[in-house]
């Protein structure tokens, strides 16, 4: 198991036991896409999350494995169904209404792992339009969530102790996490159209090199971060800062705008 760096003060936002994942279906091929650039294969598909999910285990993760859903081609990607915090899990509500069912999917797996869940009803929220560090909850404002959603996120989370502070996510970008990645419980990856917005004013932020947007959405697991292979300039600048990189194949995610946060939850049960 990889462990956390020395001198490194552990953070309840990236240090985890657990990771719930789900396999893609074979009709991954009609995911959601921004711009059509090409189909998935489910193959290779397949095979990408098989080396993401053995990234995970090498890190130190127990994963719950969930089987495919063909009715959702998108349900690969289990974070915008769920938030997961140390205190209790709190079921998403979908913006894009093909994927409004699959949070309804993952609820039972919620309840299996956690003492408490609870359920956003109103308004829309995606999982990947949420950041969680170390001080409090940022939400970006998108095309799949509302408001509404993050004030109903708001009033489940605010008893748990937690501060929710609603942002907005830059034109045409999909999600809030589209263009960041937490480093550590005080430092984010962020492309230079988010950062720009002054979003993280108060963190640390390490850039991504211009041209290489994609990368933004990495997740720091424990001693790791899991990162897309392909954009050297930023592995290297995140390698100078000492942070110890597992690059992983997410072509065929990107196909249909997912990336490394996308593809799990993250957490440790309560
Ligand atoms: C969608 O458009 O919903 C999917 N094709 C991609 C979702 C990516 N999820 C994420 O960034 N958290």
């Amino acid at each position: 198991m990889a462990g956390y760096p020395e001198g490194e003060a552990m953070s309840a936002a990236t240090n985890f036991t657990h990771a719930i994942v789900r396999a893609p279906s074979a009709s991954v091929t009609d995911g959601l896409r921004a711009v059509d650039s090409g189909t998935p294969d489910p193959s290779q598909f397949a095979a990408d999350h098989a080396a993401y999910v053995a990234a995970l285990q090498a890190a130190g993760a127990e994963v719950i494995a969930l089987p495919a859903l063909e009715d959702f081609p998108d349900s690969v990607f289990v974070e915008d169904a769920a938030l997961c915090l140390p205190n209790g899990a709190v079921v998403m509500r979908p913006g894009a209404p093909s994927r409004l069912g699959e949070a309804a999917a993952m609820a039972p797996t919620l309840r299996y792992v956690y003492g408490q869940v609870e359920t956003v009803e109103d308004g829309f929220i995606e999982g990947g339009d949420i950041l969680v560090t170390d001080r409090e909850i940022l939400v970006g404002l998108s095309a799949r969530t509302d408001a509404m959603g993050v004030a109903a996120l708001r009033a489940i989370v605010e008893p748990w102790g937690y501060t929710v502070r609603e942002l907005a996510t830059p034109p045409d970008v999909l999600h809030f996490k589209t263009d960041c990645g937490l480093l550590d419980g005080e430092t984010v990856l962020a492309t230079e159209r988010l950062a720009a917005t002054g979003c993280f004013a108060d963190y640390r932020v390490v850039p991504v090199e211009p041209g290489e947007e994609p990368c933004a959405n990495c997740i720091r697991f424990n001693g790791v971060v899991l990162f897309p292979a392909g954009f050297p300039k930023t592995a290297a600048r995140l390698r100078d800062e000492g942070y110890d990189l597992v690059e992983l194949p997410n072509e065929q995610a990107a196909l249909i705008d997912g990336g490394m946060s996308c593809l799990s939850l993250r957490f440790t049960p309560s």
